[in-house]
C-alpha cells in the first residue's frame, strides 16, 4: 500500500511537475503576548514581509495571546510539528537548551550597542546553532528588553529591599535561582500574571517596560526600580525537520524575513522605552531611578559558580560573551 502510494505520488509529480519539497502555503507562528507586544510586533513584521517577499504564495498565521498556552508549550508543540514556528522569550527555552540561558546571565550587557554586536556576531550565530539540538532551527533574535523589578509593597532600592518579596518569574530554573540569590521566594508561572498580582498572589514581577504598558500592570504595582538585570531577548525558531524540508528558496525567504524583522524590531522596541516610562510615572508609579546596582551584582555573582553553569559547552559560551 505504502509502494502504490509512493508511485502514485511520483506520477503525480511528472504529470504536475512540482518539485518534490513542497513550499509553504500558510505558515503557522506562536507567539504567548498580544498585539502591541514586542513578540507581536516581530510577528506581525514576519507575516507582511513573507507576503510581499512571496508574492502573496505565503502567508504568516499568528496564534497570540496564550492560544496555544504558555511559552513552555508552545516550544513543545514547535518541537512536535504541531506548530512551525514562534517567537519566544529567552526564559524559558533553558529546560530545552541548558546553552541558551548564558544571554539572560545577569548584568552581562552594558548597553544595545554590545547586545547587538554579541547576537549578531559569531557568539549569536552559535548559539542559534545550538538550538538544533533540541529540535529547533534558529533564525534570529528579537527582542523584549532589559529587565526591570516592580512590586506593590515597597521602593527597592538595594538588593536586601528586595529580600523576601513573592516574585513571579519565567518558567526557567535559571531565573528561578537568579531570584533566590537575590534573596526573593520566586515562582515560576506562565504569562499573563496580571490577576495573580491583583489577588496578591504574588508581590512582584520583572519585565521590560513596554509590558508594563501593554498588559497595564501599573494598574496592580505601585513601585519600579530600573535594576536592568537581565537582558531579554526572543529566539525566533522553527521546527528544524520542517524548515530543512523546505526549498532551498523559500528556506532563504523565511530566514531572511525573520532577520529583518528582528532588526525592525528591536529598534521599534528600544525607541519605546522613554515613552513606556514616562507613562509609568504619569500613572502614578514611583520609579527608582538609580538602584545600588552593586548589591545586586555581589549576590548573583555566585550564580557562575552553580550546577547548571558548569557544564563545558554551557561555560566556554558565558566566557566568549564575557570576552
Ligand atoms: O514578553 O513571561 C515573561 O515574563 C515575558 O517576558 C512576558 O511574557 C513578556
Amino acid at each position: 500500500c505504502a509502494c502504490l502510494f509512493a508511485c502514485l505520488f511520483l506520477v503525480c509529480m511528472l504529470v504536475t511537475g512540482l518539485p518534490l519539497q513542497a513550499s509553504a502555503a500558510q505558515i503557522s507562528l506562536a507567539v504567548v503576548t498580544k498585539p502591541g507586544s514586542a513578540q507581536y510586533i516581530a510577528a506581525a513584521k514576519f507575516a507582511e514581509l513573507v507576503k510581499e517577499r512571496s508574492n502573496g504564495a505565503t502567508t504568516v498565521k499568528i496564534f497570540h495571546s496564550g492560544a496555544l498556552g504558555t511559552e513552555t508549550e508552545m516550544l513543545q508543540q514547535i518541537q512536535l510539528g504541531a506548530v512551525q514556528m514562534g517567537i519566544i522569550t529567552l526564559g524559558p527555552f533553558d529546560t530545552f537548551v541548558p546553552e541558551v540561558k548564558v544571554v539572560a546571565f545577569p548584568f552581562l550587557f552594558k548597553d544595545h550597542a554590545t547586545v547587538d554586536r554579541v547576537l549578531d556576531g559569531p557568539v549569536g550565530q552559535e548559539i542559534l546553532k545550538t538550538l538544533e539540538s533540541a529540535g529547533f532551527k534558529g533564525l534570529a533574535f528579537s527582542e523584549n528588553g532589559f529587565r526591570h523589578l516592580t512590586n506593590s509593597r515597597q521602593p527597592v532600592h538595594t538588593a536586601m529591599d528586595a529580600g523576601g518579596l513573592k516574585i513571579r518569574v519565567m518558567e526557567s530554573t535559571f531565573h528561578k535561582e537568579l531570584w533566590r540569590a537575590l534573596g526573593a521566594n520566586p515562582t515560576p508561572m506562565g504569562w499573563p500574571i496580571y490577576s495573580e498580582l491583583q489577588q496578591h498572589t504574588i508581590d512582584a514581577q520583572e519585565n521590560p517596560l513596554w509590558v508594563l504598558s501593554v498588559y497595564k500592570l501599573y494598574e496592580v504595582q505601585k513601585y519600579l526600580s530600573l535594576t536592568g538585570h537581565v537582558y531579554s531577548t526572543h529566539i525566533d525558531i522553527a521546527n528544524l525537520g520542517w524548515f530543512n524540508s523546505l526549498p532551498a528558496d523559500q528556506q532563504t525567504l523565511i530566514a531572511t524575513a525573520m532577520h529583518d524583522a528582528a532588526i525592525f524590531q528591536r529598534a521599534y522596541n528600544r525607541s519605546q522605552e522613554a515613552a513606556n516610562l514616562e507613562e509609568m510615572r504619569a500613572n502614578g508609579m514611583i520609579v527608582e531611578e538609580h538602584p545600588d546596582l552593586q548589591s545586586f551584582r555581589d549576590r548573583v555573582a555566585k550564580l557562575r559558580d552553580m550546577d547548571m553553569y558548569a557544564a563545558p559547552a554551557t561555560r566556554a559560551l558565558l566566557d566568549k560573551i564575557l570576552e
